[in-house]
């Protein structure tokens, strides 16, 4: 996680042990073992975990597929109806049997409403990796391939909303934040992440977010955009997904 201001005197004066490595003129490197409160290493556990969280979390090469919209009903659809994550942990956020007191926001409404809350990856002890994540009370919105203009009132309210949130919360304006879908997500229940504009996310790449606003604007054009377009997103060598592209020489 990144150091907060406040430490970064304490990193440099108490309790550091230094290991000088070479000096050379006035030029010296060394390791440097911060205090343990100061090393911090945020950590998730998953436990237990399927095969396909072992398959998130490896390291592997990506390729990048470009999704017709034909390929996403051919290969896509009936590959993630027969096996994707459970969103068991969103469901449980929307029904407050997990989480709920970390709700930064919420709006009731079962079609156009909304649970606003911190992202697992951010533990807002500071701004500089801020991350949030708007999951809708709607049931069934699988992803952006299943937006289309009847969802406009849900998008809006989420970027509007969701940004006036955040900046009663935590201080940071709406032209600080980066605000987007995944394409493809993890899991299969509409979701949005919010994160500080000044931070590098994972999955902020130009091959898998989609900006809220870009979205929101595509769909006015074109209430069917997202059935009609060519998706390009990246999958993992060993992905089942992307075995089903090659099967079908679209990889
Ligand atoms: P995604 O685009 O579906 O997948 O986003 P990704 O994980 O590949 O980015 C899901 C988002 O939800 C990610 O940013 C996760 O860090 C976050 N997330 C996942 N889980 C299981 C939880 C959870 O249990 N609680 C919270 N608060 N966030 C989670």
């Amino acid at each position: 996680t990144p150091f907060q201001e406040e430490s970064i005197s304490d990193l440099l004066k108490k309790h550091t042990r230094l290991k000088l490595q070479m000096s050379n003129d006035i030029y010296s490197t060394y390791h440097l073992y911060p205090p343990p409160q100061l090393s911090e290493i945020k950590t998730t556990v998953v436990y237990p975990a399927t095969e396909k969280h072992l398959q998130k979390y490896l390291r592997q090469e990506v390729y990048l597929i470009r999704e017709t919209g034909e390929d996403y009903k051919n290969i896509t659809l009936p590959f993630i109806q027969s096996q994707s994550f459970s969103i068991q942990w969103v469901y449980n956020i929307l029904e407050k049997t997990a989480e709920a007191d970390r709700i930064i926001h919420e709006n009731p409404d079962s079609s156009n409403g909304f649970v606003l809350i911190p992202d697992f990856k951010w533990n807002q002890k500071q701004l500089d990796d801020l991350y949030l994540i708007a999951i809708c009370h709607r049931r069934g919105i699988k992803s952006l391939r299943d937006l289309t203009a009847e969802h406009l009132p849900l998008l809006r309210n989420i970027l509007q909303e969701g940004k006036e949130a955040i900046l009663k919360r935590f201080g940071v304006a709406g032209s600080q934040l980066r605000i987007y879908l995944h394409y493809q997500p993890s899991y299969f229940h509409l979701h949005v992440h919010f994160t500080a504009l000044s931070y590098d996310a994972p999955g902020c790449s130009v091959e898998r977010a989609h900006l809220l606003s870009d979205v929101i604007d595509n769909l006015e054009l074109d209430p069917q955009y997202y059935q009609k377009r060519t998706l390009t997103f990246a999958l993992r060598a060993d992905e089942a997904l992307l075995k089903k592209f090659q099967e079908a020489g679209k990889a």
